[in-house]
């Protein structure tokens, strides 16, 4: 790097580090060419001349973890799959300057950087990109990736001109520790392969959660070897008179979180509990009060029929199932559910009511609190934290307890008071099942969720106080999937999920969506190079949009 370069970086690096507050706009001054980049990156500055890809390009990268390895293969295979020219990669760092060369690099660096940012510099002899951590230079590597033009994308080879980029610098870095989506896999199941292609997308945009919901009323999905009946019997329902479903056995489970994690994305399961529980109790009747489901439900909604809280023998059908569920996924996060459970059956069961009683409790609110503060323990006996749907928050809430806000406004309010951590996923702006323009094919009560909504959501909700502020970890979007069986979930993901990157990558402050509209067309092209089928709506409505709601 030449010495104007050096001063350069080190001072836009002093801009990066101050606090999201105070720094100026990105600044991007057009030379001859500009790119685009979603999520937008916190500093972005043209220099001088470009840098032409030929034929014999290495990427040198001496960090041995998944993570950089990743990188450094990722761009190697749509670099060798677009110009037809395999791309080696070294592993270690160059003696001296090389030419024609994408060094990823862990050394000298600095640390204000985070353990997910990251810089690239770009010049006429390469592209160096350095991180502090091996995940920002996958971060690197997926921002590379759209500085090149969109034939990058392609999956072979089809024109001749040669691959460039021009010569920039990038200093970067997320505002949000968690930014995730959920997909659910329970209303339709997903084969194994489209989830790794949904963790490709997940990390294109850097997410960097994937929170598997994998049970619920319509399909039991994880194979749990103390109760085979779960999917031998649970992971399948009549749909237009044939059996219907599937499962993910451990090992897929295993390839899935190993996919992910080179992607540095951590996957949260969610096993629901006590209500969106029927394919479970299908399958195991004595897991409910009246033992009265039996078939695994094949239409949607709320079911009023939950797991029995005053039964011992479903804590330990719990406790058995979050034991394998801890030992089989490494992450600190496990998701139970808690939302939309119907108290109907434990004001009339005998043994709820009994529960009641004999732990001194108000109601069934309180009841729901006691299962849920339960099974808490049970996590935390091995090692893991315990995320739930804002409904957590009825009837009393613990203090360690990860609240994810979705529908209730005055429970994320009192979950913040509490002292609370809380991941936001309001209906109003994160919901990616909801049609993103008027469908009569989507039920009335579904808000329309366009793209431009999704653009002006800010998890720091208004009302949140600064010193409340770390509180919220991030946002996810969730993606239910009872109007969205495989084929229609890239529809329901893109392009929404390029604005809710940006909202949780980028940097604080007032946004600008036409420059945003400017970088989701050159986006849209990527996509098309990728042979993904996005919703084509907004592309084709836009200015069209209602307006956006309220934030609360
Ligand atoms: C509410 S969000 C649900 C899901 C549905 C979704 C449909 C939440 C915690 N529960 O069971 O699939 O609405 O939008």
């Amino acid at each position: 790097m030449g010495i104007r370069k050096l001063i350069m970086t080190t001072s836009l690096l002093a801009m990066a580090v101050i606090s999201p507050a105070q720094q100026p706009a990105p600044q991007e001054t057009k030379m001859d060419h500009s790119v685009s980049v979603i999520p937008q990156p916190l500093l972005l500055e043209y220099t001088d001349g470009e840098f032409v890809v030929e034929p014999d390009l290495k990427i040198f990268v001496k960090d041995k973890s998944p993570v950089a390895q990743a990188a450094a293969q990722l761009l190697s295979d749509k670099i060798s799959a677009t110009t037809g020219h395999a791309v080696k990669i070294e592993h270690s760092e160059p003696k001296k300057e090389v030419r024609n060369a994408i060094q990823l690099l862990t050394s000298s660096t600095d640390a204000a950087l985070g353990d997910e940012g990251y810089t690239v510099s770009v010049t006429s002899n390469g592209i160096i990109a350095r991180a502090p951590k091996p995940a920002g230079l996958l971060y690197a590597a997926e921002t590379i990736r759209q500085l090149f033009p969109p034939e990058l994308e392609l999956k072979s080879r089809t024109g001749t001109s040669p691959l460039s980029i021009p010569a920039l610098t990038i200093i970067d870095k997320p505002r949000f520790s968690w930014r995730g989506c959920m997909l659910d896999c329970s209303r339709h199941f997903m084969e194994k392969d489209f989830i790794f292609h949904y963790l490709d997308i997940l990390a294109y945009y850097k997410m960097n959660v994937f929170h598997w919901h994998l049970t619920d009323d319509q399909g039991w999905r994880l194979e749990i070897k103390k109760y085979p009946r779960l999917t031998e019997f649970g992971a399948w329902r009549q749909e237009d008179g044939k059996r219907y479903g599937g499962f993910y056995t451990q090992e897929d489970a295993k390839e899935v979180i190993a996919y992910a994690k080179k992607l540095n994305i951590r996957v949260v399961p969610e096993i629901e509990m006590p209500g969106h529980s029927s394919a479970a109790i299908a399958s195991y009747p004595y897991l409910s009060c009246f033992e009265n489901v039996k078939e695994v439900p094949s239409q949607w909604g709320i079911e009023r029929t939950i797991m029995c809280a005053g039964k011992e023998s479903v804590f330990e059908f719990e406790e058995n199932v979050l034991a394998e569920v801890a030992a089989l996924f490494p992450d600190d996060y496990v998701h139970i559910g808690g939302d939309e459970a119907p108290k109907n059956n434990w004001k009339e069961c005998p043994k709820c009511q009994e529960r009641i009683k004999s732990e001194g409790l108000k109601d069934e609110n309180e009841l729901q609190s006691y299962f849920i503060k339960r099974i808490e323990k049970v996590l935390a006996k091995h090692g893991k934290k315990m995320i739930g749907w804002d409904e957590i928050y009825e009837g009393g809430l613990s203090p360690t307890a990860i609240v994810q806000y979705w529908n209730h406004d005055q429970y994320f309010r009192g979950a913040i008071e509490n002292g609370n951590r809380v991941i936001t996923s309001p209906t109003k702006f994160a919901y990616f099942d909801y049609p993103e323009f008027p469908d009569p094919e989507k039920p009335k009560w579904m808000r329309i969720l366009p793209v431009s909504t999704v653009y002006s959501f800010d998890p720091i909700i208004e009302g949140v106080q600064p010193w409340q502020e770390h509180l919220v970890l991030g946002g996810e979007a969730p993606l239910w999937t009872e109007r969205a069986p495989q084929p229609r979930v890239e529809h329901q993901l893109l392009p929404r999920l390029t604005a809710f990157s940006e909202v949780l990558w980028s940097r604080r402050g007032p946004k600008d969506y036409n420059d945003f509209l400017k970088r989701l067309d050159a986006n849209y092209l990527r996509l098309d190079a990728m042979g993904i089928k996005y919703n084509p709506h907004e592309k084709e409505n836009r200015g069209k949009e209602q307006p956006a709601p309220a934030q609360q």
